[in-house]
C-alpha cells in the first residue's frame, strides 16, 4: 500500500482515537449503511453496532432497504431495519463513498448531533467531520476490525461478520485489492474459531435456480466490442420477470467477462426504469473503473466501481464503448 509513512500511521492513529472518544461520549448511535447494500456493507454496519452494543449503548442499525435474502444469514441482520425520526447523540456511517449513497437514510444520518464515515472506496467524496477512511483498502470491513480490534471488541460472531465483508469485496480473496494486510487480518480472523469455509459458500458462492436463470440468459446474450477487450451485458426488464428475478440477482455475474482473457473492461447494465439503467463497471490492467463511472456521476474503486445512467440503450452503449476504447 502507498503513504504508509510514519507521518500517515500517526495521523490515522490520531483519527481512531477520535472516533473512539466520540462513541465514548455517546449514548444512542445509530450505525447506517449504503441503499441496496452489499456483504461489505452489512457486515461492516453489523460488526461495529453489535460491538457498540457490547460497550453497553443504545444501538439502532439502519439501511433504507430490506436485507437481501442472501445476507439473512449474517449474524444480528434482525435487529437492521428503515431509519426512524430520533434524533441520535452519534451517526456512523459504514462503506458509502458519498453522502448520496445513504439514500433514504440520508436525512436521519444528518440529523444526529455528530456524524462519522468509515470507509474504503478511493472515490470518496468527504461528507462529514469526522472521517476514517483508507482509500483502496480491500473492504470497508477491513477497516471498521482495525478499530473494533484498538477498541478490544473483537469476538468470534464480529469475526465472522468482518470476514464476510472481506470475502464479499475482495471476490474471495481474488481481486488486485486484496493485500499483505487482507491476509494478515483474515488469519486474525481465524483465531477467533470462526466457519470460513461455510462463510464463504453463504456469502461468496452460494446461488438459487432463479438467479442461474438469469445468469446463463443475459450472459448468452453477452456483447464483445474492439478485439474482444471490451464486454457488454444487458439485464432487461424482460429478463428479470421472464427468471423471477431482480436487480438484487445480478451480483456477481459481470465476473464472468472480466475473467475472459481478452477482456480488459467489462460493463453490466440493468435496467431499473424508463431509459433508467444501473451501471457496473469491472476492469483489469491498468484501466481506472472509478474514472470511467465518474463520467456519469458515479465512482468506486480501481477494478470495480458504478453509477446510474438515463437514456437510451443503444446512446449509453456507444458512450460506454468509446470510454473503454480510449483507455485501454
Ligand atoms: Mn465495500
Amino acid at each position: 500500500m502507498k503513504n504508509t509513512g510514519r507521518k500517515t500511521e500517526n495521523m490515522q492513529n490520531d483519527r481512531y482515537s477520535k472516533i473512539v472518544d466520540e462513541i465514548n461520549r455517546a449514548k444512542d448511535i445509530a450505525v447506517y449503511c449504503h441503499t441496496n447494500p452489499d456483504g461489505d456493507a452489512l457486515s461492516s454496519l453489523l460488526a461495529l453496532g453489535l460491538a457498540l452494543e457490547s460497550l453497553g449503548k443504545e444501538v439502532k442499525f439502519f439501511c433504507d432497504c430490506p436485507v437481501p435474502d442472501k445476507y439473512k444469514c449474517l449474524k444480528g441482520s434482525d435487529l437492521i431495519s428503515l431509519p426512524d425520526k430520533r434524533t441520535y447523540s452519534l451517526a456512523i456511517s459504514v462503506d458509502c463513498a458519498s453522502i448520496d449513497r445513504l439514500g433514504g437514510s440520508m436525512r436521519s444520518f444528518l440529523s444526529a448531533r455528530k456524524q462519522i464515515a468509515i470507509d474504503h472506496h478511493s472515490s470518496f467524496e468527504r461528507f462529514c467531520e469526522i472521517t476514517l477512511v483508507e482509500g483502496g483498502a480491500a473492504a470497508c470491513a477491513q477497516i471498521v476490525y482495525k478499530l473494533l480490534k484498538k477498541m478490544k471488541l473483537v469476538n468470534k460472531d464480529i469475526a465472522g461478520l468482518i470476514f464476510a465483508g472481506i470475502v464479499t469485496d475482495s471476490g474471495c480473496f481474488q481481486f488486485s485489492n486484496t493485500t499483505k494486510e487482507t491476509h494478515l487480518i483474515a488469519c486474525e480472523l481465524l483465531d477467533y474459531d470462526i466457519p470460513a469455509s461455510d462463510i464463504i459458500y453463504n456469502v461468496f458462492r452460494r446461488t438459487d435456480k432463479a438467479k442461474f436463470n438469469l445468469k446463463t440468459r443475459v450472459l448468452s446474450k453477452a456483447e464483445f466490442f474492439e478485439n474482444d477487450s471490451i464486454a457488454l451485458i444487458v439485464f432487461s426488464k424482460k429478463d428479470f420477470e421472464e427468471t423471477n428475478t431482480d436487480t438484487s440477482c445480478t451480483e456477481g455475474i459481470i465476473s464472468e467477462l472480466i475473467d475472459i482473457s481478452t477482456v480488459e473492461v467489462a460493463y453490466a447494465l440493468s435496467e431499473v426504469g424508463q431509459k433508467n439503467y444501473k451501471l457496473s463497471i469491472r476492469t483489469k490492467n491498468d484501466v481506472d473503473a472509478s474514472d470511467i463511472a465518474m463520467t456519469f456521476g458515479g465512482g468506486g474503486h480501481f477494478n470495480a466501481a458504478g453509477a446510474r445512467v438515463n437514456g437510451f440503450l443503444e446512446d449509453i452503449k456507444e458512450k460506454l464503448i468509446k470510454l473503454a476504447k480510449d483507455r485501454i
